[in-house]
Formats: structure tokens, sequence, C-alpha cells
């Protein structure tokens, strides 16, 4: 779009980029060495393949398919977290520590110092109103700030209905936010005039924050919501849903219950109420749990027991694989894991999830098989699909997350091979244990899939941005885009 704008007036000026950036290519052709150039090469060929890959499946835009999602959405404002550091004069704590909730500036600087050095996402409840409008005002005021619509549900929402679907978001906006929502979401939740605020800090690979360095792109989030974490708009979604017929349901979003000051019993109160929702469902409609950075573990509990028996189908990213998997296991937290994990390493937890997910819900009323696990990392995307079940097109689906990892992250739908980078080895191991088969990574053939015991594993290489815009809502755009080529 500005590239048409004002061509006549600017012609000269194109002319004379043109040839600087002939120059340019010339001086790098030369610059570059044969193994950087068959490398190039490479990511070309996987990147058309992945594109193959992708086109294979469409989705029937006759049919649109319905899908139901909630709950919750915000507002985000997106700066350089440590541009909005400096600014309000946060001095980098010499003592790192993740604090579950944030109450002052001293634990604001500690937990950033925590999460910021290995890169890994999260997000925490700020409980002092004071501190979080200082921040949103300093935000407001940042050079290079954005807006941009936030919350898993309403970006989830918005994802698929660009992708053809039909979607009934569960959730109260302000005016501002339902303007940015797709025609082809329709709300349920009565709106509200001030819409939640979330305070997106990102940082790209080896930002500098004093003594500190980030390993790898990413965020970490604030947020002080009022109406998220009471799921205010579950009764209008429940009540709409039965006419909406959806072929899908999405849960997403309750990680804004995380340590949230809720009055006695009422988050509990809540989930009960979600949980009758999700029972109401038609068995043959499949219900997908989008996870999300959880580290009240009272409340990862209760979750364990109301919501994921009833979810067909899961999706998380690295670090919140293996705290689900530590949890189930009867241990605690897992605050921070490998940011950066091996293929071997993934699959192995997915397995274990997938295993003990089945066994568990053997007997809990209403529960639901798992047939479905989607884990997206920096790396690489893996799903698990149950054999016989009804998720289709598990290869084209791998394939459209991976590629849609990229286009969030470098805020394009057109993927740039010279902005991209393949981080997934040559080949990898489908187990840590000894003996166990190797995958070649194929230029032509990038997404990897076979069959195992019950279930058919599909694995695809992610051409990693190099050149991030935004990480934060990820994961939402990479799991959309995944299920939309399943149902
Ligand atoms: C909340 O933040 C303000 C502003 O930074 C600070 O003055 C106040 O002490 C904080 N309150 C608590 C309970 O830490
Ligand atoms: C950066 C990016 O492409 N994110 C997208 C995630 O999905 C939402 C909903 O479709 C888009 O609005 C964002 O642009």
């Amino acid at each position: 779009m500005a590239n048409g704008r004002n061509a006549s007036s600017s012609s000269s000026l194109v002319r004379y980029g043109t040839v600087v950036s002939v120059l340019v290519v010339l001086l790098a052709l030369w610059y570059r060495s044969p193994v950087q150039n068959s490398f190039d090469q490479r990511l070309d060929t996987v990147l058309t393949s992945l594109l193959r890959a992708e086109s294979k499946v469409d989705i029937d835009s006759f049919r649109r398919p319905k899908v139901a999602i909630g709950f919750g959405g915000c507002v985000d404002i997106i700066v350089d977290g440590v541009k909005l550091l400096n600014e309000i004069g946060l001095k980098p704590s010499k003592t790192p520590f993740h604090h579950d909730c944030i109450e002052s500036r001293e634990q604001l600087s500690q937990s950033f110092a925590y999460f910021f050095p290995p890169g890994a996402a999260s997000e925490r409840f700020l409980s002092n109103d004071t501190l979080f409008n200082e921040l949103v005002e300093a935000s407001r005021g940042l050079h290079g700030n954005r807006w941009a619509l936030g919350g898993n549900a309403a970006v989830m929402a918005n994802r698929l209905a660009s992708e053809g679907c039909d979607v009934l978001l569960g959730g109260r906006f302000s005016p501002e936010v339902t303007e940015v929502l797709s025609d082809h979401v329709a709300v349920a939740g009565k709106p509200v005039e001030d819409p939640d605020i979330h305070l997106i800090l990102e940082y790209p690979t080896g930002a500098k924050w004093g003594e500190y360095v980030s390993r790898r792109a990413n965020r970490y989030i604030v947020h002080s919501d009022d109406h998220n974490p009471l799921m205010d708009s579950l009764e209008d979604f429940e009540e709409q849903l039965q006419s909406f017929r959806p072929d899908l349901l999405v849960i997403g979003g309750l990680q804004m219950m995380d340590n949230f000051p809720f009055e006695k019993d009422v988050r509990e109160a809540r989930l009960e109420r979600l949980n009758a929702l999700m029972l109401s469902v038609d068995e043959t409609t499949g219900i997908h749990f989008e996870m999300a950075s959880f580290v009240d573990e009272g409340l990862m509990r209760a979750l364990l027991s109301r919501v994921v028996p009833h979810a067909s189908s899961l999706g998380m990213n690295e670090q919140e694989l293996p705290n689900l998997l530590s949890l189930l296991k009867g241990g605690s937290v897992t605050v921070l894991s490998d940011p950066n994990p091996r293929v071997a390493t993934v699959l192995d937890q997915m397995r274990e999830l997938y295993r003990l997910l089945s066994t568990e819900r053997r007997g809990q009323a209403g529960g639901r098989r798992l047939t479905r696990l989607h884990v997206h990392t920096l790396a690489f995307q893996a799903i698990i699909v149950t054999t016989g079940s009804p998720w289709k097109n598990t290869m084209s689906a791998t394939a459209k997350a991976s590629l849609t990892a990229n286009r969030h992250v470098c805020g394009s739908p057109d993927i740039n091979p010279s902005k991209a980078k393949l981080i997934m080895d040559d080949s990898f191991s489908i187990s840590r244990q000894e003996g166990s088969q190797r995958m070649p990574l194929l230029e032509t053939k990038p997404v990897a899939c076979w069959e195992e015991a019950d279930y058919e594993v599909c694995v695809a290489p992610v051409l990693v941005c190099t050149d991030v815009y935004q990480t934060a809502g990820g994961g939402d755009n990479v799991s959309a885009a995944g299920l939309v080529l399943q149902i």
C-alpha cells in the first residue's frame, strides 16, 4: 500500500533506490561465501515446499466452518520493553526473582530480570493500580509504541475469521475494540466503556538491559484486568452457543484468572459454570483448550479437573508443556523451562502428556479423550492426532502453523526468506531414548509425518523471523492457523 502512494512525485527517488539496492545485492552476492549461498537455497526450497503443503487443502469457503470461542480480549499496547523501563527510570535488579504477581517497582525489576535473559515468555497480574497507570501513561508517550487487538480469544477469533470461519466470540469489549473485529466475528457479551489494557514489553534477541542480555526475542506482559478474569461474558456466550451450533468450541484466555485477587469461591464458581458449558456441548463438536502461562498452582489444579479433561484438543508452547506435565505428575509449577528445546525432548513430553490425559480421563463423568495436541516452539511445530479421529489434514495444518509463525512475528503475510532462518538441525531424533530413529529434514518435504501407537505425529520446521515485529499473540495466531485446516 505504502509503495503506491505518491508514486509519481517520488519516482526519481525510487529509481535511485533501485540502483542502490541493485548495487547492494551485487555486493552481497560477491561477498557471499558458497556455503551461505547453498544455505539460502535450502531455505528457499523449504519455504516453497511449506507453501505447497499449506495450499494442498483449502477450507471450504462456501460452508464457512463455525467456531465459538471464549473468553475475553483486550487492547494491547506494544512497546520496546527496555525503552519503557528506562523511560520510567527502573534500574535492572541485581536479584532476579519470579513473583507470581507484581506489586511494586522493585518486584517488576526483579521479575523482568528473571525472564529477560533467557528470553522466556511471561505474563503477570500487576496488583498496584498506581504503578500500572504509570506504566500505561509512559507507554502512551513512548516513541514507536503500537496498539493492537489482544487477548487469546479475540486474536484467535480474528485469525479464524480471516481464514474463512464464522466466529462467535465471548467477551466484553469497548466500541474501539469491536471496530477492529472482523465482520465474521459476532460478539456475545455486553459492551463496556473502558477496555482491559495489556502492556506488552517486547524485546529482540541480544537486547541489553544493564548487564542483562536477552538470548532470544520474546515479551513480558503485565495487565491489571477488571473484566477478563471473571469471564463476565460467559452467560451471554452460553445463551447464544446452542443456536450458533459450532463445529468447534475454543476455550482460551483463562490465564487472566492467574493470581487475580478473587473474592472467596468466585473463581471456583466461574470454572464450575465453564465446566457445565463444556459438558453441554455435543460429543461430535471438538473442544480445543489453548494453554497459557499459568503460575497460580491453585488455578492450574482447578483447570486440570474442570477444563482439561473436557477438551479433545490442546495447544501450548514449549514453556506450557513441561508446566502442565509437571502438575499432572503431581509435581509443582515450572516457571521457566528451556526456551529452545530439542525436537526429541518436546516429542517425549508430548507422548507422555497424551498418554496421561487419555488414562486420566477414564471414569471422569463427561470427560473426553484427548485426540489432538499441538505444541508450538520457536524452531518447529509439532502436532499429534489420534488415528481415526475427526481431525483432518494434519500435515498441511502443521505447515500452515509453521508459516503463520513467521508471518506473525515478521508482521507480513508474505514471507521474505532474507528475513528468515532455519534453526532446526538437518535431522532430528524422534525421542531421547537411545537408539531412536532419526528423521532427516527434507527440503522438498519439510513436514515429517509418521505413525506411532494410535496416533500420527507431524513436525515442521519454522522459518524463524529474524526481523521481529511482534511476538505477543504469536501462539494464538499459530494455534488458530493449525486448527482451521483440521475442522
Ligand atoms: C504502588 O506503586 C506506587 C508507584 O510506583 C508506589 O509508590 C507504591 O508504594 C506501590 N504500592 C505498593 C503496595 O508497593
Ligand atoms: C502480527 C500478526 O500478523 N498478527 C496477527 C494475528 O492475528 C490477528 C487476527 O487475525 C491479526 O490481526 C494480527 O495481525
